[in-house]
């Protein structure tokens, strides 16, 4: 039981770590009954070695809780398995991982061999020592008992969604079954998006956003070549700045001040799970990344159309150049889609000098001049070269030569001392690449973009905060941990500007396509054009943070880790003084639809249908078949079949059945009938619809009956009672989901909150929900409403805006 009071004492500092801040007393109950089950099954068990198993099952959820800790102190959230796919890269970044493994992170696993020694030199007392079986099953099942009945008061209370965001046995199993689950419905269609998600007249305003206006600086590259270097880990804090009279990126500077420069100050990362290759995906395409996994592995074979294949469309030529392994982040696979025709990898440089990850910045600059060079000479025709550099990788840590600067002692081998060493070498090596340029002849013809791709010091972890809040002198926050610079140079025009208006990678292709004179006319962006558009624009941050969070230029809005809207933080971004969380929904509601809208247009393949239909989609196409609109849903349960028959002659064509399980495995009808009857009856009714409800949805039954009826499935609208669900449920493909309002205990705010985010068709309420201003908010979603619990006698006009009813037969 030693193991079980250490786990204990361990969540402690876990969950001060992992930043639990609501329900902080369920969250430890929970995790200390599910570590006192496992530990009294086995130390009540006759089992021989238990004290072996013991600390076998100690060990591993010790590494799990450090796996999970150096993953938070980064990217403050829980790891997932599906993680597991990216663990090849894991070497890459090994030199970054070792720096996460601070003390407080290592106590985690410190004690393990300890155990080991401890264990090896004395031998156990009452090892084998039995118990009765009351004893031996009773402790755990009393502990079972309990545990079962804390997570349905849990769950009564609606608190299930924030306990399995912040406890880490409940998200490590939840997430594990979502990722089988995800993974058993691959092959199948991709999740069905409808409701208000993503709409006609969204898509009509999207072409049209596409669609830029001319104005400001519209053209001033026309003709030009383009060359976009994407610089690694360049935060904006380094722009102008001097350290004890020492100038960090003197070169960026220069640029800025120079004839021709826009720079942009107010300029945010928009990353996903794929990091770099995110940043690069986003900057040239302005869609959201995927939070699933990296876009260019999850996408890989989706239809783009960015700044490659619009300028290539110009007749331009465009590459690619990045001095690492070529199938890093699958790049090498990712490239032919993005529209890039050649990849410049770390196949084609001679690796004379590495630092870090691999070729040095000053070497991969000096070679691609040549590669550049023979760009340039395919054609008469300008070139669209864009290039990820290296060197400024964390942990920063440069050899001794190249430390230029004097560090003071304060900063000596911290990761901002290391990182200004780092930042100042990649300065240089742009500085000479820009003067290479020039001798080559081909700095005047060239349109340079250069921004950093994210964040170097992160402010998650106290350390990193401690230090920057020191010496920037405020508040080291996303709103300064996610800036960085965007510097466009357009030669040969009299401009010099600053644009402090907010925006991020998302609207680097409207903005470059403004200044270059190109015009979008197959895709969809969702970013802006930052030097005309006068709108409020805002940066909606994914990773690092909860979806919904944003930046603007008024507000700094943190979305709350336990996913409820109101234990979220607003501020003034630029007084810090707290807003009222209500002005600021209609804003945060708006942003989530908009990473909807973006995810729609990945899973569908949208750009491609757009594409191949000269830019008109009908989006009921994509959708599932309609849902008849009876009025009534009649409930058949008592003799299902002969009621469902009966009820189609007289014109019904959507009905509800309930499932329910005989034995383990076999689904059968309430009432009666097995459940390939009723496929039976679906196929020769081949215009009905049913609605599939269940009082035994922990089973996972329609995910069974869905697996074994694939073909009636589109018919089939499962109805689901508990936000939770909704995931399994949509991954595993069912295009028609409805949500019961009536059996949980959700408020309207968290139900419209849920639906907002969350594509369902339908929605189920009882009379007690019907307060107008609801109903019509969720009219608004486009989500047909169904009112339970009345009789045929009611007088239904008295209900508008309902879609049906549901009916006792
Ligand atoms: C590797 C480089 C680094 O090719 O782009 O990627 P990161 O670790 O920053 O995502
Ligand atoms: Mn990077």
């Amino acid at each position: 039981m030693i193991f079980a009071i250490l786990l204990l004492w361990k969540m402690l500092p876990f969950m001060d770590i992992i930043k639990v801040e609501h329900n902080q007393s369920i969250i430890l109950f929970i995790s200390m009954l599910i570590i006192f089950f496992m530990f009294t099954l086995v130390h009540f068990s006759n089992l021989k070695r238990k004290r072996s198993l013991a600390f076998i099952i100690y060990s591993i959820i010790c590494s799990v809780m450090f796996i999970d800790v150096v993953y938070f102190s980064y990217f403050n959230s829980f790891p997932s398995i599906r993680m597991i796919k990216q663990f090849h890269q894991l070497g890459a970044v090994k030199d970054s991982i070792k720096m996460l493994l601070g003390f407080k992170n290592l106590l985690f696993i410190l004690d393990l061999p300890l155990h080991i020694i401890y264990h090896r030199k004395k031998p156990i007392m009452n090892e084998n020592k039995s118990y009765s079986k009351y004893i031996r099953f009773g402790i755990p099942a009393g502990i079972g008992f309990i545990l079962i009945l804390t997570l349905s008061i849990v769950d009564a209370k609606g608190l299930m969604v924030p306990v399995m965001n912040q406890e880490p046995f409940t998200y490590h199993i939840m997430d594990i079954k979502e990722v089988f689950a995800v993974e058993k419905g691959k092959d199948e269609e991709i999740i069905e998006e409808r409701g208000g998600l993503f709409s006609q007249e969204d898509l009509e305003e999207l072409l049209q956003r596409t669609q830029l206006e001319e104005g400001k600086h519209t053209g001033i590259g026309k003709g030009k070549n383009l060359i976009v270097i994407q610089v690694e880990a360049l935060q904006n804090f380094v722009i102008d700045l001097f350290y004890d009279g020492q100038e960090i990126t003197p070169n960026l500077n220069r640029l800025i001040k120079e004839k021709g420069s826009l720079y942009f100050d107010n300029y945010y990362q928009q990353l996903g799970r794929g990091n770099t290759s995110d940043a690069e995906f986003v900057t040239n395409n302005s869609l959201y990344p995927s939070m699933e996994d990296p876009t260019y592995v999850q996408y890989e074979q989706n239809t783009f159309y960015g700044l490659p294949w619009i300028l290539r469309d110009n007749g331009y030529t465009a590459w690619v150049f990045h001095g690492y392994e070529k199938d890093f982040w699958n790049r090498d696979k990712a490239y032919t889609n993005q529209g890039f025709q050649r990849f410049i990898s770390q196949d084609d440089f001679k690796l004379v000098e590495t630092i870090g990850f691999g070729i040095t910045d000053r070497e991969f600059f000096k070679q691609s001049i040549e590669y550049l060079k023979e760009l340039d000479s395919i054609d008469d025709k300008p070139f669209y070269a864009f290039m990820i550099t290296l060197t400024s990788h964390t942990p920063f840590k440069m050899p001794e030569k190249y430390h230029y600067l004097n560090i003071r002692e304060e900063h000596e081998g911290t990761i901002l001392g290391d990182y200004l060493q780092s930042i100042h070498y990649v300065d240089k090596a742009l500085g000479e690449f820009l003067e290479d340029l020039k001798k080559a002849g081909l700095y005047d013809n060239s349109v340079i973009a250069i921004y950093g791709d994210h964040f170097a010091i992160t402010g998650y972890n106290p350390q990193g905060v401690e230090l920057m809040s020191e010496f920037l002198n405020m508040e080291y926050d996303i709103n300064e941990m996610f800036r960085v610079p965007l510097i466009i140079h357009v030669p040969d025009v009299e401009i010099n500007e600053t644009i402090s208006r907010i925006g991020s990678q998302l609207d680097f292709l409207p903005t470059i396509l403004n200044i270059m004179g190109y015009k979008n006319e197959k895709g969809i962006m969702f970013g802006r054009d930052l030097l005309n558009y006068q709108g409020k624009n805002f940066v909606a941050a994914q990773i690092y943070v909860f979806k919904g969070t944003f930046i603007d230029d008024d507000t700094l809005f943190n979305m709350s880790s336990d996913g409820l809207f109101e234990n979220s933080q607003a501020y003034n971004r630029k007084t810090r003084e707290p807003i009222e969380l209500e002005k600021v929904k209609a804003r945060y509601e708006y942003i989530v639809s908009e990473i909807n809208k973006s995810n729609y247009v990945l899973k569908k393949d949208l750009i491609k249908l757009l594409m191949e239909n000269q830019g008109s989609v009908d989006l009921e196409d994509l959708k599932g078949k309609n849902i008849p609109d009876d009025k009534y849903i009649i409930r058949c349960y008592n003799n299902p079949l002969e009621e469902l028959s009966k009820n189609y002659e007289e014109g019904h064509r959507l009905m509800a059945v309930k499932l329910k399980f005989i034995v383990e495995e076999e689904v059968v009808l309430e009432g009666g009938y097995e459940i390939k009857d009723l496929a039976h009856w679906m196929e020769n009714h081949e215009d009905a619809y049913l609605l599939l409800k269940t009082d035994e949805w922990n089973k996972g039954i329609f995910l069974k009956v869905k697996d074994e009826y694939p073909d009636i499935k589109d018919r089939l609208i499962v109805e689901q009672t508990k936000f939770d669900q909704y995931y399994r449920l949509s991954n595993k493909a069912f295009k028609n989901i409805f949500f019961n309002a009536t059996k949980g205990n959700y408020t309207n705010e968290e139900i419209l909150d849920f639906l907002k985010r969350n594509p369902l068709a339908g929605v189920i309420l009882n009379e007690e929900y019907l307060d107008n201003s609801f109903v019509k908010e969720l009219k608004d979603l486009e989500i047909s409403i169904y009112l339970d619990g009345v009789d045929e006698n009611v007088d239904i006009d008295q209900y508008e805006n309902l879609d049906g009813f549901l009916l006792k037969q």
